[in-house]
Parts: structure tokens; C-alpha cells; sequence
């Protein structure tokens, strides 16, 4: 096989003062963070679809990138020179994981059946290329999206024959990701949601997507899937109302169907602001509920209303993550980058300076995150305010043991209720400035 990105060398640490635009300034993978090397904080992940299929088509206009590799698109010639191409790619950047959808890997036949022997030639492949190297699988996936069979949802479809081919998908991506020996398994959401509560069942369509999930954990355990299922929350895209439509949402859907041990999140930084939240509120909701599972790391533009998919370049935002990951002990997952080259940037080069600036952007948000902890003014603040339960009332609200009559009684005693005490916001993002800027 020869080499694809010819013009690209191993891109290395060469430290902040580096102006070489193919080298990292902050992303040293042996450096040691909190204890623990930067490439064990941040286990990276390529996206197969945005790095290796997507090639800049949208709404208003055909690709504008060559994602060839100079063979016949949709062949099979074509899935085999993508793995080369991905393989090549990740070790040049010294990227460890990698993430797909079964439709990625391979071009999908008409017949089912067809299907599944590509997908297991394709898997044979991508096991040969793994083998002696330093590569592994993070999660696999199924798509339940882009077929016109799943318009109206896959676990949520009106069609049996659809659900059908929905369980199907899903049974041989669980096999494929085992396979490969991936960690997780995902389930976004896809079109698992409504355009108009005129025609759907919400009670019928969430059961069966439960059904389906429940359906996913028996198989998967039963042929040796040890790894974590992941729902990544989304609120709308491409329906107008999803399900998953955020972390509280997702968790309180696998606890009220009895998934919540098998299941964690896998947070998207894009999707969290679609919902109207903060990637870091997604983040802290779900490691307070035990279910941080992996994260697809990207950004959105706050102009825009849609899932715009950007390398993250934004290191406040990054920083704030890297913050909750920390608090939280780190992913059983990874940092998958569902982010795309925008359209203009159409060269191999550009596929590289965004992987670049997206790792470089996590590790110094990692050093950040970490000078946070380490400076300790913001636990102490937070620690501080809510002092006055520790104490013995306070205990014994937190046990449960407390009545509304007791807690009454002791604000009849006191008559006038004292101050709770500045928030201090204001002060609290000066801190967080200092650390940031010095
Ligand atoms: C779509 C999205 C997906 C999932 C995997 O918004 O994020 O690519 O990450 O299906
Ligand atoms: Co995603």
C-alpha cells in the first residue's frame, strides 16, 4: 500500500512557540498530567464518516473534497483504500481510536444479506491493519438514518418490516464492533423523534425504542460485549422533537425501562448547546448520575441553529470540559471528533491542521483544567457555600429523616431569615481568567 498523505509527515510536540502549522503546541502525549500521561486523559477518536466519507456536499452544492483515494467511489476497492487512508491518518497523528457507523465502511447493497459479507470482508481488513499497531476500536454503530427505509424512525417506526431491518442493523454492528474489539457501542438518537404529534404514537414509539435497546444489551452480553451502550443525547436534528433530547432526559428514560446499568452517555459537545445547555451542563448531569461515558468532542456556532459539527478551537469551552472529566475521574470512553472540515477547507492538509487544532485545543484544556484543580480556589468556594448543612440538621436532611414540621419550627424560632451569602459569580470567572491567561 503506498502512502496517501504523501505531503504530511508524523506530525510531533514542538511546544507553544512552534509556528509549524503540522506539528502540536500543547498535545505531548507522554507528558504527565494529575499523575496520568496526556494520552491516557485524552484517548482520542476519528470519526470514519466526517474524516473518510464526507467530502463537503450539502444543501446547495456537490462535494468539494477528493475522498477517493484515488479509486471508484462505492466500490469496494474505495471502503479498503479509506481504511488505508484512516490508518495512515491516525498514525500519523498518533491517534489511538477509531469510531464507525456500519454503512461507513463499506457501500451498502441493495439486499441485506449483501451487506452483511462486505461488512465482514471490510471487518477482516480493518483487523489486519489493526494488528501491530496501537490502534483500537472506541465504538461502532449502526446507521438507522440515512436509508429511506428509517423517514419515519427505527426503533420508533410505524413499520415492523423497518423494525425488523432496525434489530437487524444493530445485531451485526454489535458483532462488527466486537469484532474489532471496541469499547462502547452508541445509539444516537437518528430520526428517533417526531415532525408532528398529529401522526405518532409517543407511548408506542418510545417503548419499542427501549424494546429494541433492551433487545441490543441481551445480545451483545451474549456474545461477549463487555463494554458500555451509549445514548448521545440530541434535542432536534433531523426531527423537529427527539427523544434523547438531552442528558436528563436519556437517563430518566433508561431508568424508567430498567437500561440504566448497561447504559452511559456519550455527550456531543454541539448537541448540549442545541438543547439550550452548556457542553459542561451535559457533562456534569451525567457524571453526577454515574453515566459520563465518552464524549463526541466538536463545537457549534452559536449564530447558527443547527449541528454545524466544528473542530472545537475554543478553549474556554474546553477547558470547562476537561474540568467535569477531571472531577468525574476521567471517561470509560474516549473523545471522538464528530467534527468536519468546513467546506471550503478541501485539501488532505486541512484534514490534518483540524485534527491538529482539535487535540491541541483538548490538551490545553486538560493543563488548564488541571491548574484549575490544582489552585483549588473554585472547589473551596463551592465547598464553602454550602457549609451550613455540615452539621447535624444537615446530615439528617441528606438521610431522608428530616420532616417539614422540624425544619418549620427552627424558622419560627429564628423569625427573620439570615443572608445566604454572595454567589460571587463575577469574582468566581476572574479566577477561572487568571488561571486561563496568567
Ligand atoms: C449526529 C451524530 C452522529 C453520532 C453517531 O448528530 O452526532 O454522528 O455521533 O451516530
Ligand atoms: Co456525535
Amino acid at each position: 500500500m503506498s502512502e496517501i498523505f504523501t505531503n504530511i509527515p508524523k506530525i510531533q510536540y514542538e511546544g507553544k512557540s512552534s509556528k509549524n502549522p503540522l506539528a502540536f503546541r500543547y498535545y505531548d502525549a507522554d507528558r504527565v498530567i494529575l499523575g496520568k500521561k496526556m494520552s491516557e486523559h485524552l484517548p482520542f477518536a476519528m470519526a470514519w464518516w466526517h474524516n473518510l466519507c464526507a467530502a463537503g456536499t450539502d444543501m446547495f452544492g456537490r462535494d468539494t473534497a477528493d475522498k477517493s483515494f484515488g479509486t471508484e467511489k462505492g466500490t469496494m476497492e474505495h471502503a479498503k483504500a479509506k481504511v488505508d487512508a484512516g490508518f495512515e491518518f491516525m498514525q500519523k497523528l498518533g491517534i489511538k481510536y477509531f469510531c464507525f457507523h456500519d454503512v461507513d465502511i463499506i457501500p451498502e447493497a441493495e439486499d441485506i444479506n449483501e451487506t452483511n459479507r462486505r461488512l465482514d470482508e471490510i471487518t477482516d481488513y480493518i483487523l489486519e491493519k489493526m494488528q501491530g499497531t496501537d490502534i483500537k476500536c472506541l465504538w461502532g454503530t449502526a446507521n438507522m438514518f440515512s436509508n429511506p427505509r428509517f423517514m419515519n424512525g427505527a426503533g420508533s417506526t410505524n413499520s415492523l418490516d423497518v423494525y425488523c431491518f432496525a434489530a437487524a442493523q444493530i445485531k451485526k454492528a454489535l458483532e462488527l464492533t466486537v469484532k474489532l474489539g471496541g469499547k462502547g457501542y452508541v445509539f444516537w438518537g437518528g430520526r428517533e423523534g417526531y415532525e408532528t404529534l398529529l401522526n405518532t404514537d409517543v407511548k408506542l414509539e418510545q417503548e419499542h425504542i427501549a424494546a429494541l435497546m433492551k433487545m441490543a444489551v441481551t445480545y451483545g452480553r451474549s456474545i461477549g460485549f463487555t463494554g458500555d451502550f451509549y445514548i448521545e443525547p440530541k434535542p432536534k436534528e433531523p426531527m423537529k422533537h427527539q427523544y434523547d433530547f438531552d442528558a436528563a432526559t436519556a437517563i430518566g428514560f433508561l431508568r424508567q425501562y430498567g437500561l440504566d446499568k448497561d447504559f452511559k452517555m456519550n455527550i456531543e459537545a454541539n448537541h448540549a448547546t442545541l438543547a439550550g445547555h452548556t457542553f459542561r451542563h451535559e457533562l456534569r448531569i451525567s457524571a453526577i448520575n454515574g453515566m459520563l461515558g465518552s464524549i463526541d468532542a466538536n463545537q457549534g456556532d452559536y449564530l447558527l441553529g443547527w449541528d454545524t459539527d466544528e473542530f472545537p478551537y475554543d478553549v474556554y469551552e474546553s477547558t470547562m470540559c476537561m474540568y467535569e472529566v477531571l472531577k468525574a475521574g476521567g471517561l470509560t470512553g474516549g473523545f471522538n471528533f464528530d467534527a468536519k472540515n468546513r467546506r471550503p477547507s478541501n485539501t488532505y492538509e486541512d484534514m490534518f491542521h483540524a485534527y491538529i487544532l482539535g487535540m491541541d485545543t483538548f490538551a490545553l484544556g486538560l493543563i488548564k483544567a488541571a491548574e484549575m484543580i490544582e489552585d483549588g480556589e473554585l472547589d473551596a468556594f463551592v465547598a464553602n457555600k454550602y457549609a451550613s448543612f455540615n452539621c447535624e440538621l444537615g446530615e439528617k436532611i441528606a438521610r431522608g429523616e428530616c420532616t417539614l414540621e422540624e425544619l418549620a419550627a427552627r424558622a419560627a424560632d429564628m423569625g427573620t431569615c439570615a443572608n445566604p451569602g454572595s454567589g460571587r459569580q463575577e469574582y468566581l470567572e476572574g479566577v477561572v481568567n487568571r488561571v486561563m491567561f496568567g
